[in-house]
């Protein structure tokens, strides 16, 4: 069993990244940590003993020759990241005094550490649990604000509460059960069927906001993909080219000019944005490339989570425009869809929009950067908005997360249905305990090697 193995050794890894720099890290953890330093560090002070959770200033020696002068600092068990002891060598940032480092405590009885064993072991020690095991790995790969919130929001346990909240009232459902079975063997849920629909209907309700709050918390995490379409020579990718702020997209006054797809990561706003610019949509075209390339866009709409919708606005008459974009929201009715009429530069006069009941209408110039501004600045305010990352606002991200409240919402939906038909208490008992297993699996209360190390495997060693 993973647990045991894992907890009877020392481990040892170079925490900051390879390569040169001012200053490096390396984390040992376990029982003999303590002793492993206190052969090869020499204190300043010469003083025998080092001090817990103060810096120690000395020097690592070994057969009398100096590596090099370092700070140490000792955590005693269970204060620590992994709720071992665990000791940390702020050495200089030499490849060589790092790696000889860690070869000395090598040499004196540690391993080195897997990815993630840091990590693990304060999992396995009741340190955090699975989801917040999880946020550490986020966090360290957050590269927006919004994504480092959500790590954040995850890694003080936000998600946790909430899961154990629910779990706790899976188990008031499974006492209303017994108690049934005790006492009553005919007359099923004569006194308290109301009860226990009100508890169910409530813990359904939650997970059901949890399961929606996935769409946008993956998008936060890994980018929100937005596709610009429309049809030819209306400017989409002078458009693409203006928001990143790069010459990366071909342009030219020839319809069909963009053939391929063309994806580009931008930060906006604390939020990451993946742009697409897409070929455009021509329907007649008896152009093979163009229709492959056409295919393509349909593909990006799609799996998109935003559509910018250009229009040619000197060529293009309003009441075409609201024409073209209902028909693509009734196709895709869940997508979010702005429209852009482009080429306001030229445009004489502005179109009256107060006769159209639409919002999210902007009139821009992708070739002059009219309108540019605001239009990014409504995207974020937009996602800003939905996600309003306040306190309490759960937001799941994790794949993992999503797929096992999925699997718990199944059973208690049975749960639900089995209740209206009366059926016996028994059989509710077995759904409502697999819908318990589900939620524990996310926190890790349930949990099993293979789930432990595909979490793990991901982190860094060091961590
Ligand atoms: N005056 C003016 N011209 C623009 C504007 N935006 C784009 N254009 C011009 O419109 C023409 C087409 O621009 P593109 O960006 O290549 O259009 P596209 O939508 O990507 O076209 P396809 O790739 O063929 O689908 C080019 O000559 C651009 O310079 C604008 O805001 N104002
Ligand atoms: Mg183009």
């Amino acid at each position: 069993m993973l647990k045991e193995k894992v907890v009877k050794d020392t481990i040892v890894a170079i925490a900051t990244p390879s390569g040169y720099g001012a200053i490096a890290v390396i984390r040992m953890s376990g029982k003999n940590s303590i002793k492993i330093i206190n052969n090869i560090f020499v204190s300043i002070s010469l003083k025998k003993k080092l001090s817990e959770n103060y810096l120690n200033l000395g020097f690592i020696k070994i057969k009398k020759k100096i590596i090099d002068k370092v700070l140490i600092l000792v955590f005693k068990k269970p204060k620590s990241y992994t709720g071992e002891d665990v000791v940390e060598i702020s050495c200089h940032g030499s490849m060589y005094i790092q790696n000889k480092i860690l070869s000395i405590i090598i040499d004196q009885g540690a391993r080195l550490a897997n990815p993630g064993e840091f990590t693990l072991r304060a999992f396995i020690n009741g340190k955090i649990d699975l989801c917040q095991a999880e946020s550490i790995l986020d966090l360290v790969n957050s590269e927006t604000l919004f994504s480092h919130e959500l790590a954040i929001n995850q890694m003080r346990g936000n998600i946790s509460n909430i899961i154990k909240n629910l779990r706790k009232k899976i188990i008031d459902l499974l006492s209303l059960i017994e108690l049934e079975l005790d006492f009553s063997e005919e007359n099923l849920f004569v006194l308290n069927k109301r009860e226990f629909q009100k508890i169910l209907d409530n813990i359904i309700k939650k997970i059901n906001d949890l399961i929606k709050s996935f769409k946008i918390g993956n998008a936060l995490k890994n980018g929100i993909l937005v596709s610009i379409i429309g049809c030819p020579n209306v400017g989409k990718s002078t458009l693409f080219n203006k928001i990143l702020k790069d010459e990366r997209s071909i342009v030219s006054n020839i319809a069909g000019t963009t053939r391929n797809y063309i994806e580009e990561n931008l930060i906006i706003n604390g939020i990451k944005f993946s742009f697409i610019d897409t070929a455009g949509i021509n329907n007649k075209t008896k152009d093979y490339i163009e229709k492959l390339g056409i295919k393509k866009t349909y593909k990006n709409i799609k799996k998109s989570d935003l559509i910018l919708y250009v229009f040619d606005g000197l060529n293009e008459d309003f009441k075409i425009i609201m024409k073209n974009f209902k028909s693509l929201q009734e196709k895709y009715p869940k997508k979010k869809i702005f429209i852009l009429i482009n080429k306001y530069d030229l445009i004489k006069k502005k179109i009256n929009l107060r006769n159209y009941q639409e919002k999210d209408i902007f009139h821009i110039s992708a070739k002059y950067g009219y309108g540019i501004k605001n239009l990014l600045d409504e995207i974020t305010f937009f996602y800003k908005k939905i996600t309003s990352l306040k306190e309490n606002s759960i937001i799941i991200t994790q794949t993992r997360h999503y797929e096992n409240f999925k699997k718990a919402i199944f059973y208690l939906y049975k749960v639900k249905e089995d209740l209206e038909k009366s059926i016996y208490p028994e059989f509710l008992y077995i759904d409502l305990q697999t819908a318990l297993e589900c939620l524990g699996q996310i926190i890790g209360e349930v949990t099993n090697e293979d789930i432990l190390s595909n979490i793990f495997s991901k982190f860094c060693i060091g961590k």
